[in-house]
């Protein structure tokens, strides 16, 4: 059976969870990670080097990288499907906002949850918040334009597109911060949660 090493309140280990709930497969999971350790182990290192989450074994094969992961889920369970097209134009589209969600909505996203969910208040960093917010405001303005025009980021159907920015936007909602008014995001991050796998495993208490 499919394992799944990962702790539920990472937002990388939430994608493939989520993924699992849409395609219906049954796996198992282990807790992995943040408090449950387990990551610099010598057995952990040989199956996943960056000591992170999420990290599956599907029998003899492992591997690591979340959107790696969607993507190899995808091909093997749903083979032609619209959640991950088989068109090279289609594919390329969809690949190339979970590339972008990697490099560069990641980052700001990180810095603001990091200091505003698991730091105490003492020791938060309001400039990097502030700035990160920015950053990080004007690339969820970047998808604005196309969830006005279409229900999910590549069109009229789930892609692995939304699979891999689910997590994050509900961060960028739940989180006490300023948000500029985007309608198709909040129509979009909706649709999302009216979804039962997303409800949950990524519209769940910040942690
Ligand atoms: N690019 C990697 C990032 C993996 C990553 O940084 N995971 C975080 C959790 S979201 C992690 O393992 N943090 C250390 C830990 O949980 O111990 C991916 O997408 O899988």
């Amino acid at each position: 059976m499919l394992r799944i090493w990962g702790r539920t309140n990472s937002s990388n280990v939430m994608k493939v969870l989520w993924l699992c709930d849409e395609l219906g497969l049954a796996y198992e999971r282990v807790d992995a990670g943040g408090p449950f350790g387990r990551t610099r182990d010598p057995d952990y290192l040989a199956m996943n080097p960056n000591a992170a989450v999420p990290t599956i074994q599907d029998g003899s094969f492992t591997l690591w990288e979340s959107n790696s992961i969607l993507r190899y889920l995808a091909r093997i369970h749903a083979p032609g499907r619209a959640i991950y097209p088989a068109d090279a134009r289609r594919a390329a589209d969809c690949e190339r906002w979970m590339d972008w969600q990697l490099a560069s909505l990641n980052p700001p996203m990180t810095t603001i949850f990091w200091n505003l969910v698991r730091t105490p208040e003492d020791r938060r960093d309001h400039a990097a918040v502030a700035a990160a917010r920015d950053t990080a405001e004007a690339c969820w303005a970047m998808l604005e334009p196309r969830l006005a025009r279409s229900p999910f980021i590549c069109g009229e159907g789930l892609t692995l597109a939304d699979v891999a920015l689910g997590p994050y936007v509900h961060r960028w909602f739940a989180l006490p911060i300023e948000r500029k008014e985007m309608p198709g995001l909040s129509a979009w991050y909706g649709r999302l949660k009216s979804r039962l796998g997303y409800a949950r495993w990524c519209a769940v208490e910040m942690t």
